[in-house]
Parts: structure tokens; C-alpha cells; sequence
């Protein structure tokens, strides 16, 4: 059997708990097991946060909040974010390769996406926190003298963050990066799937002189884990949760018995809409990434595409040739386009989906499980997949698979364009191909979706809202929206 190519930085060896500052590993309960999705192999255990280390960390997080922390300014807790991300950035190499032992992403998108954008939201919320305005209104009363309304915000407190596996520091840091900024402290729970990299940004935390429980960072499962410890509990001042909309309704239910906030991120089920008189190449290359990007493990990923009648037969043959042609394979290998699935639960998922889609003669492409014959036919690899011909009514047109997979479905006029990609209970994202610059924004703002993008995917600013509508999210992260959700706004009115 080929060995597996040399791994280019050390693989985690260390997963605990970091509580006021002090690594913890602690299980209340049975650790929990990691295994490496190319192999299927087992290489860890993690320790799992009970009830009571849960309280440990939300109290280290109460109790930072009136330490040095909380007699920091803006100024000076920025520079204390800069530091956490020159400190990613020195081991990045670690990052890179915790990330890929936990999910098997290539190594070609973990050292561009994950370990870079997990760095650029330390820096970008450094900045935007730093460069921020407060509001302010001169207002007329009936003396002539006026008044001066201003507001000010202030941190809102201990902020539970809970977040998925899919791309698991980048999704972590959106949110921990933004509430440090404004001046909060956090509770973090990242997936039991991979807990890698926030284990070593809890190292990094350290080492950048975060104060002792600023961040905190537990382990464990989610129902009657460490999860739902902490988003039930009564110390927690806010709720930003990244992943499943079922998850969300849980969570919600657990705040609402504290009134606490949440921001939620959820599921999607996005449409991707290619007209006629678009660039024929570029929509199928940007349908390509837009559909199989991490395997498809990605909340924008488009799972729908409604393609112009006339251009449908042209668009569907090049579209499953070109997955068809997709490497899968090691995440080092630099051929290696697509990694495999995160997990066995998760593959049989996608699985269950392609064989219902098979069965009803659907499959244009791929449909199945690769066979490598070596150590990889022990992992979680699935084809990437095509499919057509299915009512929109069909569970697999309906309901987020969160794998490489898209449904094509023709259209004829704009209005009906429109009207397929909105009907769906979810709303998070939608691609538009098109060179008619006026048909893009006269579609794009019909979209019931929190991000439209117009003849490209993911081309991510970070100061820009980010969100979804419907069942695919509550409220806006992104620059400022998320500087809001993270403080509480004070008005003062002075009396001139
Ligand atoms: P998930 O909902 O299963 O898990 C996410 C996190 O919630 C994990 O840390 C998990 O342990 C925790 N959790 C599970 N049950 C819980 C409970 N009852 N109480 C508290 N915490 C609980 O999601 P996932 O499978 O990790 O991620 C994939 C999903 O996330 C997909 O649906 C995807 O669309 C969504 N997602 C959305 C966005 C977005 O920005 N909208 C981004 C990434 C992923
Ligand atoms: O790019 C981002 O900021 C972001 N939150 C991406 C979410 C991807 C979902 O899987």
C-alpha cells in the first residue's frame, strides 16, 4: 500500500480546555474521538466540558470583564487582536495542518482560505473597531437652544460563541475576532469535529498576553454537552452561533428562557441563476467552485442552478465534464482538488441524497464513491455530482445536502428565474451569471437572499453585511453590523 506523502508541519497531539488562562483537560464524561477523514483512522481524543467546566468559563469570562480587559481602550485591545493574528501567522504551518487533520481539506485551501482569512479577521476587526464613528444629532427644541444626542456602546458581556466544522478557525474567529473587539469576552465551542485549531488559537491567545479569561474555550459535544451547557446558561450575555438551522431552533429555545440575544448564520440552499447572454466559461468555472468548493461544505455553496433553456443542454454537458474531471484525492498531493467529506455520519448523509437522486435517474455525474484501492478507501470521499431532471418539489432540490452536489433545472424568462431561486425556505446567498449589466441589477435585489453575487462566489469583503433571510439566519455579521451585535448602545441626550 503507498504511504501517504510526508505531512509539512506537526500534527496535533494536544486537545484541553483553556479556562482564566489555564489549559484544562478535564473530561466530564467520555472524551471524545477525532478521526481523519482521508483515512477514516483514529488519532486523537478530546476532553469533554460538562456542566461544571462550562461554569468555570463562564465565570473566568465574567470575571475578566472588570480585569484588565475591561480597563483596556479601543486602542489598546486592538493591538492586543494584531498580536493574535502575527501570532496565527508565525504558525501558520501548524494551523494549516490541524485543520486538515481534523476535516481532509486540501492543503491548497486551508494555507488560501482558512488559516488566512482566520488572520485577516483579527486584523480586520482591529481596524474597523479602531476606525469606527459614533453617531450623533444636533436637535432643535422649541427654546432655540437645542440639544446634542450622541451614543455610545459599551461591551455587552460574556459572549458564548458555538461553531461548525466546515471551515472551522475561519468560522470561530468571525466571531470571536469582532466580540474581543468590542470590548467583550468570550466562551467558545467549536465543533466536536474540529476542535484543532481553536486549541491552538487558545495557545496563540496566550502567548499573545490576552488576559486571563478574555477567551475561553471549552470542548464537547452539542445536545446535553458542552453545547447546550452553555447556551442555556444564565451567565451568557449573548449568542453567536454558526451552523445547522435545526441547531439554531435548539438554541434559541435555550436563550429564550434567558431573553439572551443571538446572532444566527444557518443553512442555505442557494441557487445559482445562468443566463443566456452570459460568458459561457465563466459561469461554468464559477459553478464549478461555487458547487464544489471544500466539498461542497460550505453555507454559500450553490446546491441549485437554473440555467437559460437555450443555453441548458451546453451548460449541463460542460458542467458534468468538468467535475468529472475533478481530482480527489490527499490534501497535500497539489493535484488534489476536493478532499473528502468530514465525516461517516455526514457521508452517509450525502449518500442517502445522491442514491434517492439516483433512483430517479438524475445522474449526470459522478453519484457514487470513489475507489482508490489504498489506506483512502477507509475515508469519507464522495464523487463530485451532477444532476437534472427533478420536480422542485424533490427532497433533493428542497433541502441543503452540504456536499459536492447541484441540481440543474432550466428556465425561459427572468421572472420565472426569480421565482425558482426564492422558492426555498432558506435565503442565504445566490449567484447571478450574466454580461447584461442592467438584467444583474435588475435581478440580483429580487433575490431573497443576504448576499447576490453578480458573475462570481464568496468574493468576500469584510466590512460588507453578512447574513441570510428566512430560514438561513437572524441578523447581520460583517464589519459594523457585527460591532453592533457585540455592544449596547447608550444614547445621550444633552440638554444645550
Ligand atoms: P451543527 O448545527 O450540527 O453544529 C454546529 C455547532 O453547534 C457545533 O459546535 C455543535 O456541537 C453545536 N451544537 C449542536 N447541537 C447543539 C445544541 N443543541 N446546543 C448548542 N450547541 C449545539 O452544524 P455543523 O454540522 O457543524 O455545520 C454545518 C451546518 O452549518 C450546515 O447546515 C451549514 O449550512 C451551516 N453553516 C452555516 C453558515 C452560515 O454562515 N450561514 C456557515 C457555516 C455553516
Ligand atoms: O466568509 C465569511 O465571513 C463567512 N462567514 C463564511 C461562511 C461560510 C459558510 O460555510
Amino acid at each position: 500500500m503507498p504511504l501517504p506523502p510526508p505531512r509539512t508541519a506537526p500534527q496535533p497531539t494536544r486537545w484541553e480546555h483553556y479556562v482564566g488562562g489555564r489549559f484544562d483537560a478535564t473530561s466530564e464524561g467520555d472524551p471524545f474521538e477525532l478521526v481523519d477523514p482521508v483515512t477514516g483512522r483514529a488519532f486523537g481524543r478530546v476532553p469533554q466540558a460538562g456542566a461544571a467546566t462550562v461554569d468555570r468559563a463562564v465565570s473566568a469570562a465574567r470575571a475578566a470583564l472588570t480585569g484588565p480587559w475591561g480597563a483596556m481602550d479601543t486602542a489598546e485591545r486592538c493591538r492586543v487582536l494584531r498580536r493574535v493574528a502575527d501570532g496565527i501567522e508565525a504558525r501558520f504551518e501548524e494551523f494549516a495542518a490541524a485543520e486538515i487533520a481534523d476535516t481532509g481539506k486540501p492543503y491548497a485551501l486551508a494555507s488560501t482560505v482558512d488559516i488566512p482569512r482566520g488572520i485577516a479577521n483579527f486584523r480586520s476587526y482591529a481596524d474597523l473597531a479602531l476606525g469606527r464613528a459614533e453617531e450623533a444629532y444636533r436637535t432643535t427644541t422649541p427654546d432655540g437652544l437645542g440639544a446634542l444626542n450622541y451614543t455610545v456602546r459599551r461591551p455587552l458581556g460574556v459572549v458564548a460563541v458555538v461553531s461548525p466544522w466546515n471551515l472551522p478557525l475561519l468560522l470561530l474567529t468571525w466571531k470571536v475576532a469582532p466580540a474581543l473587539a468590542a470590548g467583550n469576552t468570550v466562551v467558545a465551542k467549536p465543533s466536536e469535529l474540529t476542535p484543532s485549531t481553536a486549541t491552538l488559537l487558545a495557545e496563540v491567545m496566550d502567548e499573545a498576553g490576552v488576559p486571563a479569561g478574555v477567551f475561553n474555550l471549552v470542548h464537547g459535544l452539542g445536545t446535553g454537552s458542552a453545547g447546550e451547557f452553555l447556551t442555556a446558561h444564565e451567565g451568557v450575555d449573548a449568542i453567536a452561533f454558526t451552523g445547522e438551522t435545526r441547531t439554531g431552533t435548539a438554541i434559541m429555545r435555550a436563550a429564550a428562557r434567558n431573553l439572551t440575544p443571538v446572532s444566527f448564520e444557518l443553512g442555505g440552499k442557494n441557487a445559482g441563476l445562468v443566463f443566456a447572454d452570459a460568458d459561457l466559461d465563466k459561469a461554468v468555472e464559477g459553478t464549478v467552485a461555487s458547487a464544489f468548493t471544500n466539498g461542497g461544505q460550505v453555507c454559500l455553496c450553490t446546491e441549485r442552478v437554473y440555467v437559460q433553456r437555450e443555453i441548458f443542454d451546453e451548460f449541463a454537458a460542460a458542467l458534468a465534464a468538468r467535475a468529472a474531471d475533478l481530482v480527489l484525492g490527499r490534501p497535500y498531493d497539489d493535484a488534489t482538488r476536493l478532499g473528502p467529506l468530514v465525516s461517516a455520519e455526514h457521508r452517509a448523509k450525502v449518500l442517502g441524497y445522491y442514491g434517492r437522486a439516483a433512483a430517479d435517474g438524475a445522474v449526470l455525474a459522478g453519484g457514487g464513491v470513489p475507489e482508490f484501492g489504498d489506506d483512502r478507501d477507509g475515508g469519507f470521499y464522495v464523487e463530485p455530482t451532477v444532476l437534472a431532471g427533478l420536480p422542485e418539489s424533490h427532497p433533493v432540490v428542497r433541502e441543503e445536502i452540504f456536499g459536492p452536489v447541484c441540481h440543474l433545472a432550466p428556465f425561459d424568462t427572468e421572472d420565472e428565474a426569480v421565482r425558482l431561486a426564492n422558492d426555498s425556505p432558506y435565503g442565504l446567498a445566490a449567484t447571478v451569471w450574466t454580461s447584461d449589466v442592467s438584467r444583474a441589477h435588475r435581478v440580483a435585489p429580487r433575490l431573497e437572499v443576504g448576499i447576490a453575487w453578480v458573475n462570481c462566489w464568496n468574493l468576500r469583503d469584510l466590512r460588507t453585511p453578512f447574513g441570510g433571510v428566512k430560514s438561513s439566519g437572524i441578523g447581520r455579521e460583517g464589519g459594523v453590523h457585527s460591532l453592533e451585535f457585540f455592544s449596547e448602545p447608550t444614547n445621550v441626550c444633552v440638554k444645550l
